[in-house]
């Protein structure tokens, strides 16, 4: 898969992904919008991927937010279409099958840190500064941050940061539990492999189907995420994967697991 802005390396079955417009500090044009929604479409056609861990070229930035060269002369209409297009991509991403791991290595702001909210996983190095600034631009948050933000922290811390536009560093942002974890530089891609690792030692199948009860059933009422989470169950109890990993449990010998 050949793409405008993004670099993909392979790495222990995990696509490593650096957003790479260095000059806008890793802006989201079109081109890289087009490109994540193809990345998900890649990481899907791959039976052998496990999952993504997604970060930002350079020492800067994790994405710098909308590329707001796009933005200044849109109308109504041509703002609606784009702010629905940048969220049908992250609802792609939120809702994949596999994992997504942000690896937050400098700014996340506006468009950056909406991106960060349609992963499943945030790791952020200690230097990182995130927020929703579009207050500031007069623009407001158009990819998912005036509804990711409150059901990630709260409504309360939410509506500080998207109301001041003020940014928060990454001690903040792990006190509030925007940040997984946070790492010095040097430590963030190896942080997030062996978060990568972990999960390649699992089910593939229960990983994926765990992963989908929860983000799906986040926005049901209680009665039908239970309900959501059975079917899930029986899914998983219909996989090769569920005997190998009880009988190795039983047997005490290690799982073996196929993804089937
Ligand atoms: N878009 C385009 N270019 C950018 C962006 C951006 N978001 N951010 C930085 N750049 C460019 C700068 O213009 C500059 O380019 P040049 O060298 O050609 O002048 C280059 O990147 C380096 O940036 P700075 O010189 O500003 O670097 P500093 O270290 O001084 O500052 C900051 C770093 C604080 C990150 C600063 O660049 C900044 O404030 N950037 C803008 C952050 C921002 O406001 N982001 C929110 C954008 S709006 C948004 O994300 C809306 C999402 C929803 C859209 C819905 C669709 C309608």
């Amino acid at each position: 898969m050949s793409y405008k802005n993004l670099v993909v390396e392979e790495n222990a079955s995990w696509l490593e992904v650096q957003i790479d417009r260095q000059k806008a500090l890793n802006a989201l044009n079109h081109d890289t919008m087009n490109d994540l929604d193809a990345l998900v479409d890649e990481v899907h056609g791959k039976d052998e991927i496990r999952g993504v861990i997604l970060t930002g070229a350079g020492e800067k930035a994790f994405v710098a937010g909308a590329d707001i060269g796009e933005l200044s002369d849109l109308s109504a209409e041509q703002a609606m279409a784009h702010a629905a297009r940048g969220q049908g991509v992250f609802s792609k991403i939120e809702n994949a099958r596999k994992p997504f791991i942000a690896a937050v290595n400098g700014f996340a702001l506006g468009g950056g840190l909406e991106l960060a909210m349609s992963c499943h996983v945030r790791v952020f190095v200690s230097s990182a500064s995130v927020g929703l600034p579009e207050v500031g631009l007069g623009v407001i948050p158009g990819y998912g941050g005036t509804q990711r933000l409150g059901r990630i922290v709260g409504l309360g811390r939410a509506l500080e940061m998207t109301l001041t536009g003020n940014m928060i560093d990454a001690e903040e942002a792990y006190r509030i539990g925007l940040a997984n974890k946070v790492v010095e530089a040097k430590e963030l891609m190896e942080t997030c492999r062996g978060i990568a690792a972990s999960m390649n030692k699992r089910g593939p199948r229960a990983v994926s189907l765990a992963l989908q009860a929860a983000v799906r059933g986040r926005d049901m009422p209680l009665a039908e995420g239970l309900a959501f989470e059975v079917s899930q169950f029986g899914l998983a109890a219909n996989t090769d994967d569920w005997k190998e990993g009880t009988d190795a449990f039983l047997s005490k010998r290690k799982p073996e697991f196929k993804g089937k």
